[in-house]
């Protein structure tokens, strides 16, 4: 069959799948369509009185009256009191008992570094053995997480408080403002429940509403099979399920007393503070669903599953932030119910596995990201380029096309880094090959970008077209890396290559194959400037139920797909990046795009938010979703920028472009049958307005950059929500258009379509308010007018406007001279901004390196801290983070290569004093002064020239005279 005949009939294939359908949702499950959620939920409305589920209109009268008046059924497990014991090494173990069936359940509580306590079940006596690898992929430091904290640091009490026993396990201290106060666990036994306090307010419990429910594994008998609910086989449309291993799942409810907010759990289309799922007016009917599927122009404002899956949930209130993290790879469904500002109940019900629960104990924002971070690891730290512009397409068909937009970026005076290859590039979509038609000399296009320092980014997704001459299915089948069928055979599914094979990425051996691929060797045609963006990772698969791998298939060890689904595309996302490391004699840092991930995937690469389309209620969601992976550890993330499919308009695709310069990962996309989307494509006035958005992104870069470095070294988000940063001001709790990008930036995207006051009148501007947080002076990033925390402004936004606003304290540097790509900025000098508080102080940092080795690790940086006050800005070295081995060669030989590079200008924006000279004392050269200027259009004073280097110590001081 000819290429391209192959592509038409996947084409077709493709449209069944998805565009036909009008509502494409229901190509997806909803929970009341998932066995094991369905018996949990019928199990929990047993034992509780007060089913919340909405219910409308005279069945709804009935249920309510049936509710209240019903019995409640006891619930079946029961903790075993004498068998709470602590171990040597400081583990708190005990047992659970299922009265009904007689089947016990184990714990393991642990305690790690005084911060994260840790607690996993499962059956004692396993039929057959459980899932329990999720956490060995998500955790930084394997299966067993961070070190165990000393025993002797726990302190453990028991006592008997009116009948039933308490054990209580202080394992550690904080100080919130308010004195030293303990973090205890405190263990109930009847109704069993573990609670964690700080002090004596409980902040998180396990079991309060006795949701624990544990589905052991059972001999299949036939009565067994014959009971359909709990049955060894489940459909869904014309998909049956078969499970060899018959049902399991794991469920129990999380609660957050004194809590009215909880975030976290992407990936959903929703928004930043996680909505009701039952019982509430204005809520969700369905629970959140983590799942990862191909989720194509996914609905806004919905609780269904999408590409990736973090279930990390953050709590937040005015005392405390807390976070749990669900160590299942299964598919999982969250539930949740508000009491009115007192209470927040969550249930996590999973479909196969232990139970895993690791608990960020807090109490700050900062300390539950550090501790989050200690336990999966921080982001990969990016080389420059890759928190620039991107320009891709689905697909620039050709090498001439290629050259074209290349040159095009420079006739438009547009600066950009990264040209996008999509799966048109390949040969028939086997991956690692070329289009010898469409692109004879990948070798010439690659050395073209790297005149001006650009790079090519080539799509690699991880389905094998099944080919017997193609070298990657041939090796994968002889070694027998391909995931399995449940009668042993290699399982083929439909994708873009037509029928294709899938690898098993949970096998170690199979990994270190795919990382080889990446060497030049093989994957002839790349280059050190080719990158790598995998898509279709859920894994997309388009003639199975839910568009993805069927539950039953074999992986390593005969672990079946439903353990490992959320999994799969961290691992290839992982494979990938560890092979572009391993592809250079000296490494440089990877850059590698997913489309899904789970907890952990920081550790890799960027992802994005996958197919959303051209509307202003995707521009709008972009920004809670930007935010809520944000806060569950995936810092380097974008939405695709015009938005992916269909059109838009003019005015959306510059108001898009406007809100892409603040996501941390960048990047135009657009689908084939959309118009086309470079950043000139909608003529004027709007190039020059997206030219004009792209070149802040560029001004700003040095600021993104550090950001990226504290996100790398202490897990500190980059665009983060207002509460993070405002955590004692309720108002800003459930605030999801206003963001900031780093403590300093606040940004206030417009986020709908300019209206007219009057339908006569034509509109030329959007008006958008903003309630400034409070104790803070806010700065117009433009034109410099201060305006006060607590204040509330509305305000016109004209289409050439970018609403941002510098938090006063801050010090934020900029490179200012334009360029064609980001790295030709490299020896360019650096603008201070400082914009003074109400004391007339500021404080930032600057963190610089060669962009693109590790020789970062070894000390081959600068980061230099900057502080105003009383009149004088002082630059001084930082200290190294704690793990760093420094190697003074490296460093030393770094630092002489940025001697050169100067800052060039400062500014220091509302200044009440008048200053007309700077005395310039510098630790590597001799003392001078250069004159003060005001800028006459903002006011600010401008001290041009002070011309220090960015690798010295120095002191600039602002005087009269
Ligand atoms: O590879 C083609 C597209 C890609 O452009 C997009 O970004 C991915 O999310 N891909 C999905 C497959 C087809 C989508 C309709």
């Amino acid at each position: 069959m000819s290429r391209w005949l192959d592509l038409s009939v996947i084409t077709s294939l493709f449209q069944k799948a998805y565009i036909n359908d009008d509502d494409f949702e229901r190509k997806f499950k909803v929970s009341k369509e998932s066995s094991y959620y369905r018996r949990n939920r019928a199990y929990i409305n047993s034992i509780s009185t007060k089913d919340t589920g909405t219910y409308h209109g005279l069945f709804g009268f009935i249920r309510s009256v049936f509710n209240k008046y019903s019995t409640r059924a006891t619930p079946i497990y029961e903790l075993v009191s004498d068998s709470v014991k602590s171990d040597k090494d400081g583990s708190v173990n005990f047992e659970v008992l299922n009265t009904k069936d007689n089947v016990l359940i184990s714990f393991r509580l642990t305690f790690h570094d005084g911060e994260i306590f840790r607690i996993r079940a499962s059956e004692k006596d396993p039929l057959i053995p459980r899932y329990d690898e999720a956490a060995g992929f998500a955790l930084v430091d394997g299966k067993e997480g961070p070190p165990l904290l000393d025993p002797s640091a726990i302190k453990a009490t028991a006592e008997t408080v009116d009948g039933p026993k308490v054990f209580t396990y202080t394992f550690g201290t904080t100080d919130s403002g308010k004195g030293s106060q303990s973090k205890k666990i405190r263990i109930t036994e009847k109704p069993w429940k573990i609670e964690y306090l700080i002090g004596d307010e409980v902040v998180l419990q396990l079991n309060n509403n006795e949701y624990f429910n544990f589905e052991h594994h059972r001999e299949k008998t036939e009565a067994n099979e014959a009971d359909v609910e709990n049955g060894w086989s489940e459909s869904f449309k014309n998909w049956t399920d078969e499970k060899p291993r018959g049902p399991e799942s794991v469920g129990i409810d999380i609660e957050f007393p004194g809590f009215e907010h909880v975030y976290g759990i992407p990936e959903h289309s929703s928004p930043l503070s996680l909505k009701p799922t039952r019982g509430a007016e204005g809520g969700y009917t369905e629970p959140y669903r983590l799942y990862n599927v191909d989720t194509f122009e996914y609905n806004v404002d919905s609780p269904h599953g999408l590409y990736g899956s973090v279930p990390l949930m953050l709590a937040h209130n005015t005392k405390h932030t807390v976070g749990a993290l669900w160590m299942s790879s299964a598919e999982t469904w969250v539930d949740i119910t508000k009491e009115e500002k007192s209470k927040v109940t969550t249930h996590w019900v999973s479909e196969s596995g232990i139970m895993d629960i690791m608990v960020m104990t807090g109490p700050k924002p900062s300390d539950v990201f550090a501790q989050y971070a200690k336990a999966t690891g921080t982001t990969a730290f990016p080389r420059d380029f890759s928190i620039a512009y991107h320009q891709c397409r689905w697909s620039y068909m050709s090498q001439k096309e290629v050259e074209e937009i290349n040159s095009k970026f420079d006739d438009h005076s547009i600066p950009y880094d990264v040209i996008w290859l999509d799966i048109d590039y390949t040969d028939g979509m086997r991956y690692f090959t070329w289009n010898k038609m469409t692109f004879p000399d990948p070798e010439k296009l690659h050395r073209l970008l790297d005149e001006t320092k650009r790079k090519v980014v080539t799509i690699i997704d991880p389905h094998i077209k099944v080919d017997e001459d193609y070298f990657v299915y041939q090796e994968a089948k002889e070694n027998g890396y391909i995931i399995k069928d449940m009668k042993g055979k290699n399982f083929e599914g439909w994708c873009w290559p037509g029928s294709s094979a899938y690898i098993d990425f949970t096998n170690e051996k199979a990994r270190e194959w795919w990382q080889k691929h990446y060497s030049f060797d093989i994957f002839k045609g790349s280059f050190p400037n080719t990158l790598i963006w995998n898509d279709m990772n859920e894994m997309a698969v388009f003639n199975q139920s839910e568009l993805t791998l069927p539950r039953n298939l074999v992986h390593k060890n005969g672990w079946e797909q439903r353990d490992v689904h959320n999994l799969m595309g961290m691992l290839f996302h992982r494979s990938t990046f560890e092979g572009l490391v391993k592809r250079e004699a000296t490494p440089k840092r990877p850059f590698v795009l997913s489309r899904s991930y789970f907890a952990g995937s920081q550790r890799y690469g960027p992802v994005w938010t996958g197919d959303n389309a051209a509307n202003w209620e995707h521009l709008a969601v972009s920004v809670p979703m930007v935010l809520s992976n944000s806060i569950a550890g995936i810092h380097f993330v974008g939405a695709d920028v015009g938005g992916f499919f269909k059109d838009g308009d003019p005015e959306l695709f510059t108001r898009w472009y406007q809100l892409g310069i603040w996501y941390p990962f960048f990047r135009g996309h657009t689908h084939r049958d959309s118009c086309r989307k470079e950043p000139w494509s909608m003529g004027e006035p709007h190039t020059s307005i997206i030219r004009d958005a792209i070149l802040l992104r560029y001004r700003l870069l040095p600021y993104w950059y550090t950001l990226f470095r504290h996100s790398n070294v202490s897990g500190t988000p980059i665009a983060r929500p207002l509460w993070v940063e405002f955590p004692e001001q309720p108002e800003l709790f459930a605030e999801d258009k206003l963001f900031m990008v780093g403590s300093s930036l606040l940004i206030a995207p417009v986020l709908e379509p300019m209206q007219a006051k009057d339908e006569h009148a034509k509109a030329s501007a959007s008006e958008i308010t903003i309630a400034f947080p409070k104790n803070a002076v806010w700065y117009d990033f433009f034109t410099h007018k201060a305006h006060k925390g607590g204040e509330t402004l509305t305000r016109n936004v004209e289409l050439s406007q970018i609403p941002a606003y510098v938090r006063g304290g801050s010090i934020v540097p900029t490179r200012e001279r334009q360029r064609r790509s980001s790295e030709l900025m490299r020896n360019d000098p650096y603008t201070l901004h400082i914009y003074v508080d109400e004391d007339g102080s500021a404080k930032g940092d600057l963190y610089i390196d060669d962009g693109e080795t590790f020789d970062f690790e070894k000390g081959g940086y600068i980061h230099s801290s900057f502080e105003f006050s009383e009149n004088k800005l002082v630059s001084s070295q930082n200290q190294d983070p704690k793990d760093v081995s420094i190697d003074a060669e490296v460093r030393n030989k770094y630092r002489e290569s940025v001697e050169h590079i100067r800052i060039e200008r400062i500014i220091v924006v509302g200044y009440q004093k008048v200053a007309a000279k700077a005395f310039i004392s510098d630790s590597q050269g001799a003392d001078r002064e250069v004159d003060v200027e005001e800028d006459p259009i903002t006011g600010s004073l401008v001290v041009r020239n002070p011309s220090v280097s960015v690798a010295h110590d120095w002191t600039i001081e602002l005087k009269q005279q």
